[in-house]
């Protein structure tokens, strides 16, 4: 696969060729620019560009990323059958077919991003920022098993812009400015890249600064908190010569105020330092690439910086670290029988968690305490191109190790039946064989035939395995510290939880003609020991009765393996109506439910979808979209879930390009300033404010946006 790539060529690569085929229907991870015309008989995937790239060439096609979003995750909205649960403006969990959180693997170059905060506030899409991505793909189906150790949610996989060296003795110097203004919120982006390059070496510098107020919903309520204020910055050095490439690489996020109105605390600061040390080479006639990471990341949220909370007694300040290495190296070769790659990879991961409150020196509660999270694996996968079909299969050996140490709370010495709860869960805990591991092999097939010229045919099985997460297995006391799950109920963990299991088929065709594209899937998954809340039983009365009187919970949930199915369609298609105008159309739709009861999973997207619809001209273009979501009303009996109703919303932007440098992008979002309630967008958890409390929180209403972009 892309070994002998540097990462950086092969994203152009993608971008070269989703610009060839007009559609998004680009490689999975085979880089052959000079194979583009067979581009329909590859494996499938949806790649996202960063609009910067393209110029109006390249806007044919519809998936492109805003680059002055605040958050990456937005980008999957042009992704059929991905969506986004969103728990605070820069907070969006990436949810593929129904699975969301730690289920589906989010890379940011190859490198698995793991957070600090118990509740995602920091998901791993959100250690990047749209201006420095190249690129963001999502393999359509099941993953192939090289894709990340935890692939049965599916993968989606960022490139970063990197240091790109241009071979010549003169200095060259590159990059772009962009500025970004919001009216919804008044929301500003700042940001900067640069590139310089001189012989075989070269620099990349960025810097990025993104700032919102409280949003308004489209009955001019305001939704608060949903400030935000994030700063990032980094760089790249990279040294590439011939075949060979090493390359070092620092990102620093800082983010500080920024609302989480579905959660029961806002994030009070995010302080993350990312290292990466990649290179590739050729050994005989191998090609091998290599990486090294390490992310240190400091977190604090609280519940009465950003909201109202009139009660001194609860305040609650949660302090939370997290400290990961990861690694990879892979080698590739073409034999006759096909292309073979071989991998190794992990990461190592320890988390602490506390809670205090400014008001008592006294009141601690350890919540997780060096838990150790450390997964790794061996992978090989094999590709091969028969006459008409590709076929790729892969196998991977993986296996997690998880460890905690003692936890205690202040509320185990009080002399009151608080205290003989809170004692009890503690010394239960800490009186347990927390060390646990898990061995699981996955496997992933993938196919894709071209049945005739226009048509193509794909089929993939895959047997995925997931180890439960730290938050799954060792939330000792009941809290929502559940993933960002965001359901309202406390949640206890169970130190002895199997892995979940899912046995995957996806059946997709592909029609591609001069005009229309059109590429329906569907889709179907069984999942046993699915990890989900139930209700506490007998055996769990201290936790229940402690969740009763510490939150007013009457309902906290345990995790509990389960079983459940998943399955659902979706699709992407295009129609050239003439040179200029071009309709297309993204549908996604799913279905999860329990195998075990009759009830339906927890917050899965409604039938959604979109239709737009462009007009180009030589340098500038319109388009107006029309985003739409069904009820759903297949709501989870077990987590209480809320239904919510349909709506629409209309969209229009526009691109105009005043020269080769200087790019103007403006739009109106929610043009009709409708007032809705996306379902995925959780409940408000903040008191005070115009929505009631547990009430569905309501979306953006109308908002212009203007970006300017400049590039030398
Ligand atoms: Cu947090």
């Amino acid at each position: 696969m892309r070994t002998f790539l540097t990462p950086s060529a092969l994203a152009v690569k993608i971008f070269l060729l989703s610009t060839i085929t007009s559609s998004t229907i680009a490689f999975a991870g085979q880089a052959l620019a000079d194979e583009a015309p067979d581009s329909i008989n590859e494996l499938e995937v949806i790649t996202i560009t960063n609009q910067r790239h393209h110029g109006l060439e390249g806007m044919k096609g519809y998936a492109q990323g805003h680059t002055s979003a605040p958050d990456l995750a937005d980008w999957l909205t042009s992704v059929p059958g991905a969506n986004i649960n969103s728990n605070g403006p820069i907070t969006g969990i990436a949810q593929y077919r129904g699975l969301y959180g730690d289920r589906v693997a989010a890379s940011l170059d190859g490198h698995p991003v793991i957070g600090a905060g118990p509740n995602a506030m920091d998901t791993p899409l959100s250690y990047s920022t749209p201006l420095i991505v190249d690129s963001m793909t999502v393999y359509r189906g099941i993953a192939p098993v090289s894709a990340g150790i935890n692939t049965l949610g599916g993968a989606v996989e960022v490139k970063m812009r990197k240091a790109e060296t241009m071979n010549n003795a003169a200095t060259a110097l590159s990059g772009d400015v962009q500025t970004g203004y919001r009216s919804n919120n008044s929301a500003k982006t700042l940001s900067a890249v640069t590139n310089i390059a001189a012989g075989d070496v070269a620099i990349l510098l960025y810097g990025n600064s993104q700032t919102g107020d409280s949003m308004e919903s489209g009955d001019g309520v305001e939704i608060s908190p949903t400030d935000f204020d994030k700063v990032q910055l980094g760089g790249d050095i990279r040294y590439s010569k011939n075949d060979n490439e090493i390359g070092l690489s620092y990102h620093y996020t800082d983010t500080n105020d920024s609302g989480t109105p579905a959660l029961p605390m806002d994030i009070e600061y995010i302080e993350s330092h990312r290292i990466t040390l990649d290179g590739a080479f050729n050994l005989s006639d191998w090609q091998g690439e290599w990486q090294l990471g390490y992310i240190d990341a400091d977190h604090g949220m609280t519940n009465f910086e950003m909201r109202q909370n009139n009660d001194p007694t609860k305040y609650r300040r949660n302090n939370a670290t997290a400290e990961t290495s990861d690694f990879k190296v892979k080698f590739t070769q073409d034999f006759d029988f096909g292309e073979l790659a071989f991998g190794v990879d992990g990461y190592f991961a320890s988390h602490d968690s506390v809670i205090t409150n400014p008001n008592n020196m006294m009141f601690t509660v350890v919540n997780f305490n060096a838990v150790e999270d450390n997964r790794y694996g061996i992978f090989t996968q094999w590709q091969n191109q028969f006459d008409h079909t590709n076929v790729q299969l892969g196998v991977r050996f993986k296996r997690a190790e998880s460890n905690a140490s003692e936890v205690s709370s202040s509320m185990a010495m009080m002399m009151n039946p608080m205290g003989s709860l809170a004692g009890g869960l503690q010394d239960d805990f800490n009186n347990a064989d927390r060390e646990v591991s898990d061995n699981n092999v996955d496997i992933a097939l993938n196919t894709q035939t071209k049945i005739s010229t226009n048509v193509s045919f794909s089929a993939g099985l895959g047997l995925k395995n997931r180890a439960p997460s730290y938050q799954e297995r060792y939330l000792w006391t009941p809290m929502e510290a559940t993933g960002g799950l965001a359901d309202g109920h406390t949640y206890i963990g169970d130190i002895n939880l199997k892995s979940e299991t899912a046995y995957q088929v996806d059946l997709g065709l592909t029609y591609q003609g001069d005009k229309v594209m059109l590429a329906p899937h569907v889709f179907y998954q069984s999942i046993d020991d699915y990890i989900q809340g139930t209700s506490m039983g007998m055996a769990d009365m201290s936790a229940k009765m402690m969740a009763n009187m510490m939150a007013g919970d009457t309902n906290p949930l345990k995790f509990t393996n389960v079983d459940a199915k998943l399955y659902g369609f979706d699709l992407n298609g295009y129609y050239h109506i003439s040179e200029q105008i071009e309709l297309s159309t993204i549908i996604s739709y799913v279905q999860g439910e329990r195998r075990d009861i009759d009830d339906n999973l927890y917050r899965i997207a409604p039938l959604n979808g979109q239709i737009n619809f462009r007009y180009s001209s030589d340098d500038w273009m319109v388009k107006t979209s029309l985003v739409m979501a069904a009820k759903q009303d297949d709501v989870s009996t077990t987590n209480g879930e809320q239904k919510t109703s349909g709506y629409g919303v209309v969209n229009i932007d526009a691109q105009y390009f005043v020269n080769n440098d200087l790019a103007i992008r403006l739009g109106v979002d929610n043009i009709l300033d409708k007032n809705y309630q996306n379902h995925l967008g959780g409940y408000n958890r903040v008191k005070g404010t115009e929505t009631p409390v547990m009430s569905r929180l309501p979306s953006e209403g109308v908002s212009a946006w203007a970006e300017v972009t400049y590039s030398f």
